[in-house]
Formats: structure tokens, sequence, C-alpha cells
């Protein structure tokens, strides 16, 4: 395939809702999207990084400049491309792995429906439908909370997972598991916000069964999960602390993680995130699919990742309206809790023209 042009593009969409996670609050997002044309298909790519440097150190300027100067020259004089070449071809640049991620998405996304094959077979999906969870932001008080809970349980969502942060969390997890008994799948997610010293008021979430306590600890701070699982039976995941297939392995070796959240966007693409899965198969971790808010376009590849073998524990997976009133596809509906896995070529699913160009911010063809 040769590549004859890249188009970047900043939309805004609002979120129905406020989301607060311990890193702020979201009550948009703005997205870069980038459209590859090549001389057989075109091809869509979702970059996840948030406007902010908050949930990691990337974010959408510093993406949507590195790909204008570095990385789509860079593979534009490699020559003809090959989406599992794409990954090879960056990694003389360290890092701004969102950005690199959103590149081979949109070639692969292209070479796809070129062959006319999809995401999911192409990642090995082994599911037609996915469960879904959902992640459910900290909240002003806990009855607020409980309604949220309330209402994500009554939509058919099988998993929920409670932001937490201190002065928020064994409270809201009490309450929750009172309210909604024993038999709902509960997780927490603290996006970084203990240290070790915490150890000892974590363990007080023991009580209450949780599936994980996802990255209560610094991004850099594996030996410290290592740690902190030895004091809490609560199973420890980590999200920002696994970058590639090799941090993964060296985390499980180290018994820093039980379960691990796969991010594509994270760790460099959907490729990466099969080998995280592959690897975290090997040694018997179970793997579920995180998210970044994404649009139709990012679920939709979510979703055919999500179905894979590994994948055992509902992921957030959300449907398009836990986040948009509109999305920019057609949207992603539960049906009794699950995803239908998109089955046509590429991420089966396009940008609708009318719903994109409402939300769209900028537009910008990259020289090529
Ligand atoms: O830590 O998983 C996270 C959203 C933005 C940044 C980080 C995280 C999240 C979520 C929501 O928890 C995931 C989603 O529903 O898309
Ligand atoms: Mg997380």
């Amino acid at each position: 395939m040769k590549l004859t042009g890249v188009e970047l593009r900043r939309v805004g969409m609002p979120l129905v809702a406020p989301f607060r996670t311990s890193f702020g609050t979201q009550t948009r997002r703005e997205v870069l999207l980038l459209r590859v044309v090549t001389d057989e298909a075109e091809g869509w790519g979702e970059c996840v990084a948030m406007t902010e440097p908050l949930y990691s150190s990337e974010y959408l300027g510093a993406a949507a400049d590195v790909l204008r100067t570095f990385l789509v020259p860079a593979l534009v004089t490699a020559g003809p491309i090959d989406a599992h070449a794409v990954a090879e071809v960056l990694e003389p640049f360290r890092g701004h792995r969102m950005a690199k991620a959103a590149l081979e998405m949109a070639v692969l996304d292209a070479e796809l429906r070129a062959e006319g094959r999809s995401f999911a077979r192409e990642l090995g999906a082994v599911h037609d439908r996915v469960p879904c969870g959902v992640s459910v932001g900290i909240m002003d008080t806990v009855p607020a909370l409980l309604d949220a809970v309330e209402g994500y349980l009554d939509e058919g969502y099988v998993r929920i997972k409670l932001k937490i942060e201190p002065g928020w969390d064994v409270e809201p997890v009490r309450a929750v598991r009172e309210r909604f008994g024993d038999e709902v799948l509960l997780q927490v997610d603290a996006n970084t916000a203990y240290t070790l010293a915490d150890a000892r008021h974590l363990a007080r979430l023991d009580p209450f069964d949780l599936l994980l306590i996802e990255q209560p600890l610094d991004e850099e701070d594996v030996l410290g999960h290592a740690d902190l699982a030895r004091h809490i039976r609560t199973p420890v995941c980590l999200d920002e602390s696994i970058v590639s297939a090799r941090s993964a392995a060296a985390a499980i070796r180290l018994g820093a993680c039980a379960v691990v959240n796969i991010k594509p966007g994270r760790v460099g693409g959907y490729l990466e995130a099969r080998r995280i899965h592959d690897v975290c198969t090997a040694h018997g971790i179970p793997v579920w699919c995180g998210g970044m808010l994404e649009t139709g376009l990012g679920r939709a590849a979510n979703v055919a990742l999500a179905a894979l073998p590994g994948f055992t524990l509902p992921g957030d997976t959300s449907g398009s309206a836990r986040y948009y009133r509109t999305d920019i596809t057609d949207p992603f509906v539960l049906d009794e809790g699950h995803l239908a896995v998109p089955a046509g070529p590429g991420l089966g699913v396009v940008p609708l023209a009318d719903e994109l160009a409402a939300v769209t911010l900028s537009t910008e063809w990259l020289a090529l």
C-alpha cells in the first residue's frame, strides 16, 4: 500500500455528565483523529491522549506535533506501508505511544478494509459479543453515587468500577456493597492516588471482595505494587505502569500485578496490545480492555480486542451513551450487558459525515 495523504482532525464532544477521577474532572472530550489515505483504501485512527498530561505524560497537542513532525514523515520515507511494520519504523522515536498507536490503527484499518478483513479476525477474536463494565466517576455524595450505579445496573452493565482517591474509597465501596449486594462484580481504580504508606488503609477494602484494585501507586512504582500486593487481599491490577509487552512481563515476574488492564493507546497500538494479551495469558494473568472515553472508532477496535480469549474479565467497553449523547459513528448500544463485536472490514464502522462535521474543531492535511 502506498500512503497518499494523512489528515489530522481535532474533534470536541461534550460528555453527558462530568467525569471525575483522582487526576481531575472532565466535562468534554477533545480527541485527535487521523485519516490515512492510501492507493487502496482509507483508514481511521483515534489518539487516546487527553488535552492535558494528567493521566499520562502524553497530551493531544504533543501527539499532533510528534505525528506531524516525526512519525508521519518517517512512515512516508520508509516506502510502501504495511501495518505490521509501522511500529518498527516508528521505534527510533522514544515514547509517544498514544500517537504511534493512532497511526498504526489508521494504517491497519486501511489495510484490513482493502483486504476485506475485520479487526476482530485480524487480532484473533473468539467471541462475537463481549460483556461490558462501566467506570463510575468520583461523586460529591454517596447518595449521588448510588443513584449513578443503580442507573448503570438497570442499563445492564455487568461490572461496576468505582474511581477512588484518598477520602473517597472505603465508604463508597461499603455503600455500593450494602445497597446492591455481594453478587455485583465490583472493582476500584485509584489512578496512582496512593503511596505504599497507605497499605494498611487499602487493606480496609479487603472485606468487600473486590475483583481488583487498579493502579493504586505511581506509574513508575512497579516494585511498590509488588510490596503492596503482600499487604492486601484485593488483587492488584496495573494500568498506567504497563506500557509494553516487556513491561508487562517484568511486572508479572516481580509479582506486581495479578491482573492487567490493556489499553491499546497506552502501549503503542493494537498489535502490541495483543502481545500483552499473549504474555499475560501465558502466565495465567487475566486481562481486560480498558477505555479512554473513545469515540465509536476507538470503541469498535477495543470491542474487537476484548473478544480475544484471555480477556476473561469485563472491560470498560461501555456503550456510546455512557459518555456521549451523539457519537460520531453509529452508536454502540448495550444488549443484555453486551456489545456486539463489529464484523465488517477494518473497524467495521465509519464516521457519519454530519456528526463528524458537527464536532470538528480543526482539520489539517499533512504535507507528505
Ligand atoms: O484509568 O482507566 C482509567 C478514563 C480516562 C483515563 C483513564 C481511565 C479512564 C477510565 C474510563 O477509567 C474508561 C472508559 O470508560 O473509557
Ligand atoms: Mg485505570
